[in-house]
């Protein structure tokens, strides 16, 4: 009966541990704080507001999305597909509840999500679902783990699950060659606009995240 099977939880993934996610909250804060005074960036505002005169509180733009984490699989309880084979996999198993240091290697905006890029080790990547790029984006072939990321706020009415979708076109637009606009050198890290409201700060040094390998089930 149903009581004896295992529940499949809304997604897997790491969470970042309690003193480390208000250390990337108040990191994200300084970077919005910064870019909303840069030329360049009021030049390119009517991305956010669609007019060109009008203000932006990015702060407030941006909404925040709960507990900070890294999804690996979203399984919807197990009605997505390849979820029930994910959870019952030898290496996720093995590593529930494990502790693991995610390094972060950017952080980017768009008109809609606000997200730190997760560059997965070799053995983390072991848990990293199959197809999970491919499913977002069928037609590319962008590199395993290239969706990684950590949703820290969303525009009004935007879902969580866009972080990853805005991510991956940054990917592809990078694999296509693109550069971009290298718009300056800040504290943390180079900042590049990409075009249509998308915003990339490689960070100078990739920030080391300690997280928990484990489920969620709302
Ligand atoms: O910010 P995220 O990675 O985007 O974390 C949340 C989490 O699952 C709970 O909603 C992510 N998510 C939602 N739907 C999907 C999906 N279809 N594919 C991958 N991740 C998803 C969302």
């Amino acid at each position: 009966g149903p009581l004896e099977e295992t529940a499949i939880p809304l997604f897997f993934g790491w969470f970042l541990c309690p003193s480390f996610q208000e250390k990337l909250k108040s990191m994200a804060k300084d970077f919005l704080k910064t870019l909303a005074g840069l030329e360049a960036f009021k030049k390119h505002l009517s991305d956010f507001t669609g007019e060109a005169e009008k203000e932006v509180d990015l702060e407030k733009f941006f909404q925040d999305k709960g507990m900070l984490h890294c999804t690996t699989k979203f399984c919807d309880y197990g009605k997505a597909e390849g979820s029930k084979e994910y959870a019952e996999q030898q290496s996720v198993k093995d590593r529930y509840g494990n502790m693991s240091e995610l390094t972060l290697s950017t952080l980017f905006l768009t008109p809609r999500t606000l997200g730190a890029r997760v560059s997965l080790s070799e053995e983390q990547l072991q848990l990293w679902p199959t197809g999970a790029e491919k499913e977002a984006v069928p037609d590319a072939n962008l590199p395993i783990g290239s969706r990684a990321h950590v949703t820290l706020g969303c525009a009004e009415g935007v879902e969580p699950v866009q972080t990853g979708l805005d991510l991956l076109e940054l990917v592809q637009l990078q694999q296509q060659g693109q550069e971009g606009e290298q718009v300056e050198d800040l504290e943390l890290g180079s900042l590049t606009y990409y075009g249509k409201g998308m915003w990339v700060l490689s960070l100078k040094e990739p920030t080391v995240a300690p997280a928990c390998f484990s489920s969620y089930y709302g």
